[in-house]
Parts: structure tokens; sequence; C-alpha cells
């Protein structure tokens, strides 16, 4: 098969995860690994970031900035630190991409650590965890003690042995704001993790108000491939503003949820193929393309490309890649009251509009959901939504409108049955359950 056409996997970063021990030293160089880093070492830090900011590659973290581009917004050297800060903090519902890959292959992302702190100028990188993902906080730490002992990392590196870069694995204490790399920037120096305000972007004023990029994990550790393989090699896959190959996760009611990495492009119709269809008897109702953080698509938007571009043009966000499948068993209310409490639970608390307008989201949809829906509830809803979008001070206040909008655009009448009829009526619990 090739490895270009969407429909077909590309494994390149999943390519390992089924070999014997992926995760040790000796299985990644085994297979290739940190051969782009002696590569990298043999180029000047300019020439990675042209490199990069050429393949085309954008974060993979949700917003798809282009990433050499976020490197090239680096002042010029002061003489000062400069740092590199992983965001690892994968918690956007549904996605689960970056947990298993640095549990599989820690190493790819510690190789791209180290070719962008090279790139960047930087010689103390920071990887930022959630703190409950303790396996991988451990398998992280034993993959940098390997690359340091192993002379990958630390002291006298390169050619010329005149480059040093220390690598901190650091556990945040498990709050999805502090995905929002600012409010991870405050959780990494210890302060409570709020969102600062932007500009100054973390580019110019980030950890320790000194010029640091923050990139996701899949972001980074897609980094090695391109500086092994060469940018025509990358853009061939994907399509032209989205290029190169990404991991979705999909999950919900299909017969083998999962990781599958396929080019940018590939559509929700060949993934769910890929995962043996719906299970059986059932159909498709709604889906997220990225999370729960972004509207939600419906039957209608099976062949809409996997590309930023696309799924924007289609009225969501492509975000994390989180793909969550629900059939006709599914009460839209329900899911939507879940992902409500989610974000209430999970608002900072920073600004008004989010602080308030998620915790009367919730009270109305626990009202709906119940069948105690007052008159004018969904308009309201709406409305509350509405004020919200776009009035918040950071994505999370964004996200939590988009379910709720997107919910009563697909499915009005649900939210208005919701006015006389409890949820678990029209659809009993015992028929949504995946297991
Ligand atoms: C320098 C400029 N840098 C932008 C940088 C900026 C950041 C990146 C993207 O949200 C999305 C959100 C969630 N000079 C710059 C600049 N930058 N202009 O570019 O920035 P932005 O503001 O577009 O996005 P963001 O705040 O990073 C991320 C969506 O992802 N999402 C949530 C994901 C959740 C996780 C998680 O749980 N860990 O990833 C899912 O869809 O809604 O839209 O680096 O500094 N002029
Ligand atoms: Fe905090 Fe929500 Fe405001 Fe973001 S939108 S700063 S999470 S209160």
């Amino acid at each position: 098969m090739s490895l270009t056409t969407p429909g077909t996997l590309t494994p390149v970063l999943t390519d390992r995860w089924d070999k014997d021990a992926p995760y040790t030293l000796s299985s990644y160089r085994d297979n290739g690994g940190y051969q782009a880093w002696d590569k990298a070492l043999s180029m000047s830090p300019e020439d990675v970031v042209a490199q990069i900011k050429d393949s085309g590659l954008r974060g993979r973290g949700g917003a798809g900035f282009p990433t050499g581009l976020k490197w090239s917004f680096l002042p010029p050297p002061d003489g000062g630190p400069r740092y590199l800060v992983v965001n690892a903090d994968e918690s956007e519902p549904g996605t689960c991409k970056d947990i298993p890959l640095m549990m599989a292959d820690p190493h790819v992302l510690i190789e791209g650590v180290a070719i962008t702190s090279y790139a960047i100028g930087c010689t103390h990188a920071f990887i930022y965890l959630r703190g409950e993902v303790v396996h991988v906080y451990r398998r992280l730490l034993a993959a940098v003690r390997e690359a340091k002992e192993a002379g990958l990392l630390g002291e006298g590196l390169g050619p010329r042995g005149d480059y040093n870069l220390e690598v901190t694995v650091h556990a945040g204490a498990g709050a999805y704001i502090c995905g929002e790399e600012t409010a991870l920037l405050d959780s990494l120096e210890g302060l409570r993790g709020q969102p600062r305000l932007k500009p100054p972007f973390p580019a110019v004023a980030g950890l320790y108000a000194r010029p640091t990029v923050v990139n996701n994990v899949e972001s980074i550790a897609s980094v090695p491939g391109i500086i092994n393989h060469g940018n025509d090699w990358f853009k061939a896959m994907g399509t032209e503003k989205s290029a190169g190959h990404g991991i979705f996760s999909v999950s919900g009611h299909v017969k083998n949820p999962g990781q599958f990495e396929a080019p940018f492009g590939i559509t929700m119709r060949e993934l769910i193929e890929m995962c043996g269809g719906m299970r059986d008897g059932h159909r498709l109702k709604f889906w997220t393309p990225g999370g729960s953080s972004t509207p939600i698509f419906t039957e209608e938007h099976l062949d809409v490309p996997l590309d930023y571009e696309a799924v924007g043009a289609a009225g969501s966000m492509l975000g994390t890649r989180a793909l969550q499948v629900f059939d006709e068993t599914t009460s839209v209310v329900r899911v939507v009251r879940g992902w409500t409490e989610f974000y209430q639970h999970e608002s900072c608390g920073k600004c008004t509009p989010c602080r308030e307008g998620t915790f009367w989201m919730r009270q109305i949809m626990l009202r709906l959901e119940a069948g105690k829906g007052q008159p004018g509830d969904v308009e309201l809803l709406d409305e509350i939504a509405g004020n919200i979008l776009g009035r918040s001070f950071c994505a999370l206040g964004d996200a939590s409108a988009s379910p709720i909008q997107s919910g009563i655009k697909y499915f009005r009448e649900e939210f208005e049955a919701g006015l006389t009829t409890p949820a678990r009526e029209l659809f009993p619990y015992e028929k949504t359950a995946v297991f």
C-alpha cells in the first residue's frame, strides 16, 4: 500500500510500537533512532529551523500553528537562557495519542527535543506531563536517563563538543487548563495554572519571562522523521496546507477503537472502515473531529477530508484529532451534559463568562437531561453559550460553548424533548454502553 494515499495508514510515529520493548534505547537505535540527531548536529541551527519551516509541519496540539514559524519567532540570542517546553498535558476528552506515543516510543520524543533545542539555542528543555500518568512519567525519566548515560544528552555534545542540553521531566498536578500553554508555564514556575494575557506570546516572554517555544508531544516527535527523510517525503503525505502524517484517536461505538496514523485528508468514513465499522447493528449518529472542544459533526460530514482547512470550512475544527463516535442509541443531551460538567469543573475561574457561564449551562443541561426543563431553556442555553463564545480569556470558554451550540444545531428536538421527557427514557443506558 502506498504511504501517501489518503485512506491508507502511514505508520511513521506508530511504526515502532509493536517492536520488542520499543521504549528502550537499544530498540530505538536498532530501528534507526538518533540518526536524525547526528544529522541535525552536522547542520547549522538556522538550517534546522529553515527545514522544519519549509516542511509544512503544523502544531499537533490542536491549533495547527506552523511549527517552524513558531521557532523563528524567537528574538535573536542575547546571552540569556531560552527554553523548549513540550506540552505533554494531554487531557482533551477523547484524545489518546501523546500518552501511548510516550509509553511506546519515548526516545523519538527525546530525539525531537534534542533537535529542537539545538535549533532554537536552548540548553534546558522541559517536558510537562499530566501528574496522573505516573507510568508515563517513569518511562520518560528512564528514557532521559538512558539517553544521558549514552552521551546523547548532557554536556559536550556535537562534533565540536560545545553544545550542552539538560532535559527535565515535570509532572503537573492534573488540571485541563494546564494544557493551555501559558497556564502550563505558570504551573511549571510553581504558580497556580491560569492563562496569561497574550501577547506577549511565549516565543517572546515565556518560561521565567524568557523566549520559549511550547510545542505538543506529537509535533516534536515528528521532527526526527522530517530531518531523516526530508521535506519532499513529508509533504508527499497529507494535503497541500496540512502536510504529513498524524495520529487519529478513534473511540466510542466502533468495533475496534484505537490509534490510527494516517495522512491528513483521510476521511472519517475511511477511519471507521479501518476500525472494522460501527458496532454490529448500529449506525452513526454524531462524532467529534477534534475532541469535545470542537463542534460535533454528523453522518453528512463523513467524507470531509480531515485536514485543518476542510474541517474548518465544514464548521468545526480538526483540533487534536480525537474522533469520538456515537451511534443512534446515544442521547446527545446526556453526552453534552457530561462535557459541560467537565468544562465547568476545569474552568480556572479567571474570567466571568466562562466561570459563571459553564455553571449555568450545567444547571440547564442537568434539567434537560432529567426531563425537567423549563420553557425557554433551550433558547437560554444557546444564548449563554453564544455569550461565552469569543468573550472568554482563553480557548476553554469557547470550547465549552461548542458542543452545546452544535448539539442544538443538529439535534434541537432532543434538547426540546428535555422539557418533558428524561433522556434515560428516550435513550436507556444499557443500550448506549460500549462494553
Ligand atoms: C508568536 C504570534 N506565537 C500564535 C502561537 C501560540 C501557540 C500557537 C497556537 O489553542 C487549540 C484550541 C483548543 N507570535 C503567535 C504565536 N502563536 N500567534 O501559536 O496559538 P492559538 O492561540 O491559536 O491556540 P492555543 O491557545 O494553543 C489550542 C484546541 O486546541 N483543542 C484543545 C486541545 C487540548 C489539549 C490538551 O488537553 N493538552 O491539547 C482541541 O481542539 O480548543 O483551539 O503556541 O503561542 N503572533
Ligand atoms: Fe479560565 Fe475559563 Fe477564562 Fe480560560 S476561559 S481563563 S479557563 S475562566
